[in-house]
């Protein structure tokens, strides 16, 4: 493979920066320290973060209208664990990659393993996909898959979840994402409960094929591609469902898939106490489901998340082990750079939500001091962190700034050759 990102590269790279990013820090860690906060645990804490790369995220992206494809693009599983090696490698909060299948698959699940191992990646959850029609498959899913009214279509999407599973046994991966986009589009058209009795049913089949170890991350979304009904519309359909199938089935959030100005933070607050929450799907919208990066839209919304999550870390919630996915479509960027430039945001707001003085917090919180509770966690937020996750990417061999690095390299202009454009490779919107 091409990659020019060796570690000579990138110390070379950092060498031009490394001078003012020490003042930078130094400064941080006076602040801090008068706030009586340890920079260098917060550094620590910044190093063990990881968020996983979508291997669909990795191709340009694209709306219902079209799709402008980038240069370079990975068409297929190996080309897109290299863009997802690079990645990791400059930021160093990337360590693992999430298929898609069968968008992902192979002959040689072996080899793909292989392959991953020789980058230093690792594997995150196993996506499944009844919500589109593959050429090798007999029954349509045009009305629907686990939820579809016809037994038969039903089953074929079934076996497919469990020919899921074992293509992850092969990886190493250890849960299953079930996404559907089964519901109706028109008043009238499908029975309510009878499609979520058939819901429940397929997945009992798929649940019960897990091996012990494995979680079964179920994930809602409101609308799209039915405009009227979703089967799995949303969080309380979600925990359900959840709750009906067992302990090891959990429900995901895709920051996306939510009605306009809805309180995601406390959603994540409610699945955390029942020992629910399967993690997360990170983007960020205006409007809907717009899958744009994270960060760009509502950076406060993302720090109100981190700051339930660091709180069930402070309160070490029994169970809490919640799992870190970007699930973004890229229309207008290189996809590289929008996920460095993400998983730094997550990353970054995550490390302000542990500056919160929590302490300080809970006291305004039983005092019902509104503004200073509020303020509390304005002072975190405005607090600019970027010298913490700079010198936690340097010192584990990343990039002081990942997306100069990048683009110093050149690394898809020197692709053009060997990667020339084709048909759809399963990348972009999901
Ligand atoms: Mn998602």
């Amino acid at each position: 493979m091409t990659n020019p990102f060796s570690t000579d590269f990138i110390a070379a790279h950092n060498a031009q920066l490394s001078g003012a990013l020490a003042a930078d820090y130094e400064a941080l860690a006076t602040t801090l320290a008068r706030r009586n906060i340890d920079v260098a645990a917060i550094k620590e804490k910044a190093k063990e973060f990881a968020v996983a790369i979508p291997s669909w995220g990795v191709g340009t992206g694209g709306t219902r209208f079209a799709r402008f494809p980038g240069i370079a693009e990975p068409r297929n599983i190996f080309e897109k664990l290299e863009d997802c090696a690079v990645i990791h490698q400059l930021s160093q909060a990337t360590p693992t990659v999430s298929p898609h299948f069968p968008w992902d698959s192979h002959d040689d699940m072996l080899a793909v393993r292989d392959y991953a191992d020789s980058l230093g990646l690792g594997w995150d959850a196993i996506n499944s996909n009844t919500f589109q029609d593959q050429a090798s498959q007999a029954l349509s899913y045009r009305f629907g898959s686990l939820t579809h009214t016809d037994a038969a279509v039903r089953e074929q999407a079934i076996e497919h979840n469990i020919d899921c599973i074992e293509w992850g046994k092969v990886l190493g991966s250890r849960s299953l994402t079930v996404w559907i986009g089964d519901g109706a589009n028109f008043p009238g058209q499908q029975h309510f409960s009878r499609a979520l009795e058939r819901y429940l049913d397929s997945t009992r089949v798929v649940y019960d094929a897990l091996p012990d170890d494995w979680l079964m991350f179920l994930e809602h979304k409101m609308f799209e591609p039915a405009f009227y009904a979703t089967v799995i519309q949303d969080w309380g359909t979600n925990i359900l469902c959840a709750m009906e199938l067992g302990d090891k089935a959990r429900s995901l959030v895709d920051l996306g898939h939510h009605a306009p100005g809805e309180n995601i933070e406390m959603i994540v607050s409610r699945l955390i106490q029942f020992r629910k929450l399967a993690g997360f799907h990170f983007n960020d919208s205006k409007y809907g489901d717009d899958d744009l990066d994270s960060g760009s839209i509502n950076p406060y919304q993302l720090f109100l998340v981190f700051n339930e999550l660091v709180d069930a870390e402070h309160n070490r919630a029994e169970g809490f082990a919640p799992a870190y996915l970007l699930d973004q479509s890229h229309n207008v960027t290189d996809p590289i750079e929008s996920l460095i430039n993400s998983a730094e945001e997550v990353q970054r707001n995550y490390v302000r939500a542990l500056l919160i003085d929590r302490e300080a917090l809970y006291g305004f919180q039983g005092s019902n001091d509104a503004l200073m509770a509020s303020n509390t966690l304005k002072l975190a937020f405005n607090t600019d962190v970027s010298p913490i996750l700079a010198m936690a990417r340097m010192e584990a061999g990343g990039a002081i700034d990942p997306i100069a690095c990048y683009r110093a390299g050149n690394y898809k202009a020197a692709l053009v050759d060997a990667r020339p454009a084709l048909g759809n490779t399963g990348s972009g919107i999901v």
